[in-house]
């Protein structure tokens, strides 16, 4: 893998190689080489894994972000201006490995890169339209001239086809943003195009504390049938892939610490539902929202902050217990990957004899779920090309069955301060973790149960177990039956 400082370098950051590789891009075309020149090159990453925090090489210094599974464009300072290039395009993301997904970004990939300044900055932004549409970049949670917001039609016309704009404002506001299309927006966020946005306190500040690691990513869901690649941008909530920065699990990079590290995580919510984000293991405080840094008396602890949509919400803690501690959306079917939503729950359903006599009608037929659904993520069932297992993912204690947002906070003693590597799986301590008992079972106390004698022999309430038999399974009601 290209480290960050390589990557900088072989991209070439003087206006010499700039110039030299915008003449070679350009030779031949019928464009003013003085133009070309006055852009930024455009960088572009071809890696879905997270990349090294990008350590400013000029301004303001600040602590730099790591975006998980995504990357810090970086930028060029002229006359004390820092300028970025941003190129919408359609992308190829990979999900997870065994899934790519054609979409929009930026750069690259979906979501576009991290942009990272410091308060006060003068930002310049060009934005260049290879979308097979017009676009715009909003600039959401940030104070500006109301001509750079980015509302296609309201604020400014569409970026065409082709055309490049310009974006430029001081950032003023300390905090976290999100960028995202105002033009198409259902199609173009859909699409997956959107990117993090963290403006620097320029000094110390009072309700924003230094950390050792500050972890960035977006929430986006796409709803990609099996064995396709492009998202249906018409799917309002019924999503089959919920994403953190366009990755699924066991695709997403987990979160890698230092023993008694101050952490913040910064998460933006560009889907169509909300995301109750949970933490095993640690308390957090929320510490800020796009809309700013929260003071400090309003902030209480919590394991669970939920997001809710076009909501950014910033989150920090003590990394003070080792350990892998799972960190995931709440809602169970959000840690699942491409599934069909209408699938009968077969729970309590006896399917003796049934599998034979399905199985000379419909050859290939299974039947499955009646204990659950835990057999699915060990299923050696053939998959369509491009797709995922439903539930998947293994430890070291075996199948994680999960999929979509979920990942890793990775506390380690011995993680070095800066090193964002994987540590591997945690090496219990012994005698700490959860074991089989083997030793005598103590019958349970349970509450008593209404006797049969007391009750109408008709009853069904004369047996609860009878009255739940009863109720497992009702007609689906198909018209005609
Ligand atoms: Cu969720």
């Amino acid at each position: 893998m290209v480290s960050r400082r390589d990557f900088i370098r072989g991209s070439g950051a003087t206006a010499a190689a700039v110039t030299a590789a915008i003449t070679a891009a350009v030779s031949g075309a019928a464009v003013s080489r003085v133009a070309m020149a006055a852009l930024p090159e455009p960088v572009s990453q071809a890696s879905a894994a997270t990349q090294a925090p990008l350590l400013p090489p000029d301004g303001r210094p600040y602590d730099p972000v790591v975006t998980l599974n995504g990357w810090t464009l970086p930028w060029r300072m002229v006359d004390g201006v820092k300028e970025f290039h941003l190129v919408a395009e359609p992308v190829v993301r990979e999900l997870a490995p065994g899934m790519k997904a054609h979409l929009w970004g930026y750069n690259g990939q979906s979501p576009g890169p991290t942009i990272e300044v410091v308060e006060g900055d003068r930002v310049r932004v060009y934005v260049t339209n290879r979308l097979p549409e017009h676009t715009s970049v909003h600039w959401h949670g940030q104070r500006l001239p109301n001509g750079m917001d980015g509302v296609s039609g309201l604020t400014q016309p569409a970026i065409p086809v082709g055309k490049t704009f310009v974006y430029e404002f001081v950032a003023r506001r300390p905090g976290t943003f999100m960028y995202h299309p105002h033009a198409d927006e259902m199609t173009q966020m859909a699409m997956g195009m959107m990117g993090f946005w963290v403006t620097h306190p320029k000094a110390a500040h009072p309700l924003i504390a230094r950390v050792e690691r500050d972890f960035c990513f977006l929430l986006s869901a796409y709803d990609i049938e099996p064995g396709s690649a492009t998202p249906k941008i018409m799917t309002m909530t019924d999503f089959n892939l919920w994403t953190w920065n366009s990755r699924v699990f066991p695709g997403i990079d987990s979160l890698n610490v230092r023993l008694g590290d101050r952490v913040r995580i910064r998460v933006g919510n560009l889907t169509m539902t909300n995301h109750p984000i949970h933490l095993h293991g640690h308390e957090f405080s929320v510490t800020g929202t796009d809309g700013g840094p929260t003071p400090v008396g309003s902030r209480w602890p919590e394991v669970t902050t939920d997001i809710a949509v076009g909501q950014m919400r910033q989150v920090e803690f003590i990394a003070d217990e080792e350990g892998d501690w799972a960190f995931h959306c709440h809602k169970s079917h959000h840690t699942m990957n491409a599934m069909g939503h209408a699938v009968p729950t077969l729970i309590g359903v006896d399917h003796t004899g049934l599998a034979a006599r399905l199985a000379r009608a419909v050859p290939d037929h299974m039947v499955m779920g009646e204990r659950g659904m835990a057999d699915m993520a060990e299923m050696q069932m053939p998959l369509p090309d491009n797709t995922l297992p439903m539930m998947t993912g293994t430890g070291p204690f075996g199948s994680l069955e999960m999929g979509g947002m979920f990942s890793t906070l990775k506390v380690r003693r011995d993680q070095k301060p800066g090193d964002f590597r994987d540590p591997g799986w945690f090496s219990h301590p012994p005698g700490t973790v959860a074991r089989e008992w083997t030793g005598p079972v103590g019958t349970p106390a349970r509450a008593p149960s209404a006797s049969p004698a007391a009750s109408p022999a008709a009853s069904p309430a004369a047996s609860p177990a009878a009255a739940v038999e009863l109720q497992a399974r009702k007609p689906a009601g198909h018209a005609g039956h």
